[in-house]
């Protein structure tokens, strides 16, 4: 009784301290026992607590006529997250249990395991250091991650395997998963295909000083229709928020010849603002109906003296689009 008590007031400051009101909260579905059918958990605001029992309540271990139970999560991390893994009332709640965790990469190689937790520092959930933790783990790739649990002594090792796969306690205990990224959100842009001087076959250049318009084509795909965009949000240049937009041609055309309509918009090269060793251009805006996108197109910033400035006008064959996309005027 003691223990539920302070668990309880534990949770209760928890939610304080951190003004994490709404953190999200899963119970765990079996079967789990495996990494191949580890339970998925979505981590919408940087943490999540996950409700599980190791084996069956009332029954205090596992035997040969009970089967041991193993628990495994898996989540979306991204490179550089800073991860704790903390396991929060396997002692104490309904029963004790010594829970051991274990972190895997995608593949199955265990990257961290831990039984005893090093210390009770910042960790109100727990009264003893037999719950298992994992303290500030930066994840080394963006991509899928597995946590195991299961109770002392059944360690694992490399794919979720455990030792000693008949003994152990069973008991109940909570798994909080924090420091996870927000996976990238539905308001992202969406991305586009652009095409820098569509008619220039070479890499783009771009020469800062040109006053000539530089013509982008924002190119059609199945899921975006460059014709209906709103053209009075493009933007385009070397960070994609620059408001260098000319017009954007008043008819569509195929220009990579998919069969679907895109539009051909010209921006003034010196609001665009390229530096030298810029490496792409970005172009950004919304569509017809409010949704965000964004374009990004390689090019090469020429130096400022080049030959070809002094031979400005001079007419090669296959320069004849590439003029035209010049669009004096
Ligand atoms: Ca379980
Ligand atoms: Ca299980
Ligand atoms: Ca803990
Ligand atoms: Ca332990």
């Amino acid at each position: 009784m003691k223990h539920l008590a302070c668990r309880a007031v534990a949770s209760a400051c928890l939610l304080t301290l951190f003004g994490i009101a709404q953190a999200s909260s899963v119970d765990e579905i079996e079967p789990n026992d495996s990494l191949a059918t580890a339970q998925r958990v979505d981590i919408p605001d940087n943490s999540v607590t996950i409700s599980g029992v190791i084996g069956t309540i009332g029954q205090l271990t596992c035997d040969p006529s009970a089967p041991c139970d193993n628990d495994f999560y898996t989540f979306y991390g991204q490179e550089g997250d800073v991860v704790t893994l903390n396991i929060d009332g396997g002692w104490g709640g309904a029963q004790n249990v010594d829970t051991v965790i274990a972190l895997f990469a995608a593949d199955g190689t265990m990257l961290l395991m831990n039984d005893d937790a090093p210390d009770l520092v910042n960790d109100p959930g727990s009264t003893s250091t037999s719950d298992a933790r994992i303290d500030n783990f930066r994840l080394p790739a963006t991509g899928f991650y597995v946590v195991g649990v299961s109770s002392y002594p059944r360690y694992f090792s490399d794919g979720g395997v455990v030792s000693f796969p008949t003994m152990g306690g069973n008991g109940d205990y909570k798994l909080v998963i924090s420091g996870v990224s927000a996976p990238p959100v539905a308001n992202a842009p969406m991305q586009i295909n652009i095409d820098i001087k569509p008619h220039d076959r070479r890499l783009t250049r771009v020469d800062p000083r040109s006053k000539h318009l530089i013509p982008v084509a924002l190119l059609s795909s199945s899921e975006f229709n460059a014709v209906t965009v709103d053209q009075t949000s493009l933007t385009f240049g070397a960070t994609g928020d620059e408001h260098s937009l000319a017009r954007c041609r008043h008819f569509p055309e195929d220009v990579n010849h998919d069969g679907l309509l895109d539009l051909v918009c010209f921006f003034k090269n010196q609001l665009a603002d390229f530096q030298p060793g810029d490496l792409e251009g970005i172009l950004r805006g919304t569509t017809g109906d409010g949704r965000a996108f964004e374009g990004h197109g390689l090019l090469k910033v020429v130096p400022e003296k080049h030959r070809g400035e002094h031979r400005h006008g001079f007419m090669h064959g296959h320069d004849r689009d590439h003029d035209r996309d010049h669009d004096h005027d």
